[in-house]
């Protein structure tokens, strides 16, 4: 006899209110991703995992493949988990929670677990989704298993020494990355453009865009990726302290500023019109508002900083905003300074304990 399998629907909680609230009182006391794990303060990602697994509940099982979210968070014996959790490795976060996703379905079609179906996800470094494991991630997407994949992108391989990744921005600084004479911008490429290889890859999969400058939006896409029957991937702007150089208090900041600045489109995918919707920030800002903050971008010289300029000012096109002629103007190198000669700087980062 064949069983149903029963999926679970999570609310959405009020956009109304605005995206930046930080006290959300409809969502559980309860933490499945406990306190006391080993991450830097301030790190971006835990933020990340903590709001994406109160959002899941205890009702789920989640997988995480190497990277300092595995490592920092898990020893022999010991996880912050008060749910099922299981490591992979770097490479195989897609195919283990296909298989995780495939093995509840047939075990609840056979009567062998009691359902609901639980909410299924794996939560994936830039390394691993962008890079070494994007074959296994795309091939879960394209075979449509029910889970969630988040890539939390750090912009770099932090678990190993804060190397570059294909999601490192232009001239930013990573010890595989170090300005100099020859490569004054440190970075020569543009980060690889990875949610969007995702929806146009995966057309019929739910795909979004979020930060941690945005706990509801983050929320929300988190149900709505696991509310969506098939596979659907978040791809979440998360800081990294140690990697960066910023003060530690500045994260949600930093995850707001992004935005501001368009360099962080926040948009999602819906398969069902196959259409993009964008988020429109209040505020646009110059690029420098947020490069200043973090050391990895001191060393840029005035044309490095133009060209990002350049970039953000695309992307508010791309996104269907207007850009303001004081954006416009700062396109043009002779209206900026060595980034480390701007007001409020951090200092350089010369790599040294990075
Ligand atoms: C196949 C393979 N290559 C390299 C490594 C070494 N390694 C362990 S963690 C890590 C960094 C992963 O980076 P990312 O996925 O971005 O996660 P983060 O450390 O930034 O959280 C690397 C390269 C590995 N474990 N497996
Ligand atoms: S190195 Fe970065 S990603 Fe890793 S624990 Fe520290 S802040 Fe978090
Ligand atoms: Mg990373």
């Amino acid at each position: 006899m064949t069983h149903e399998v029963v999926r679970q629907t999570l609310p959405l909680l009020d956009e109304e209110d605005g995206r930046d609230l930080y006290y959300l009182p409809d969502l559980p006391e309860e933490d499945p991703y406990a306190a006391g794990h080993r991450t830097c303060a301030g790190c971006g990602p835990a933020i990340q995992y903590r709001w994406v697994l109160k959002a899941a509940g205890q009702d789920t099982v989640v997988a995480g493949p190497t990277g300092c979210m595995y490592v920092a968070n898990s020893t022999y014996l010991c996880t912050p988990y008060t749910v099922p959790w299981a490591h992979t490795p770097i490479a195989s976060g897609g195919s283990f929670t296909s298989g995780m996703a495939a093995g509840y379905e047939a075990m609840i079609r056979k009567g062998r677990y009691p359902g609901p179906y639980p909410n299924i996800l794996v939560m994936a470094g830039d390394g691993s989704a962008a890079d070494i494991g994007i074959g296994s991630i795309s091939g879960a997407l394209y075979r449509n298993h029910d889970a969630l994949f988040v890539c939390y992108d750090n912009e770099c391989y932090a678990n190993t020494g804060i190397q570059t990744s294909p999601t490192t921005p232009y001239a930013g600084m990573t010890t595989f990355t170090p300005y100099g004479k020859a490569i004054p911008e440190g970075k020569k490429l543009p980060p690889k453009n990875l949610a969007k290889m995702m929806a146009e890859g995966h057309p019929h999969c739910y795909v979004a865009t979020t930060t941690v400058g945005y706990p509801v939006d983050l929320i929300n896409k988190t149900r709505k990726g696991l509310n969506h029957v098939g596979a659907a991937f978040l791809h979440c702007y998360t800081p990294c302290q140690k990697g960066w150089v910023y003060q530690t208090s500045m994260t949600v900041e930093l995850g707001r500023r992004v935005v501001e600045s368009g360099l962080w489109p926040v948009w999602e995918y819906d398969p069902a019109e196959r259409a993009y919707r964008y988020f429109h920030p209040p505020v646009q800002r110059p690029v420098t508002d947020y490069l200043a903050m973090q050391g990895r971008f001191g060393h840029m010289l005035a044309e490095h900083v133009a060209r990002v300029q350049a970039g953000a000012n695309r992307n508010w096109e791309l996104i269907g905003m207007d850009v303001p002629q004081a954006l416009r103007d700062l396109e043009d190198p002779a209206r900026h300074q060595r980034l480390h000669d701007e007001e409020y700087s951090m200092p350089v980062n010369r790599g040294i304990g990075a």
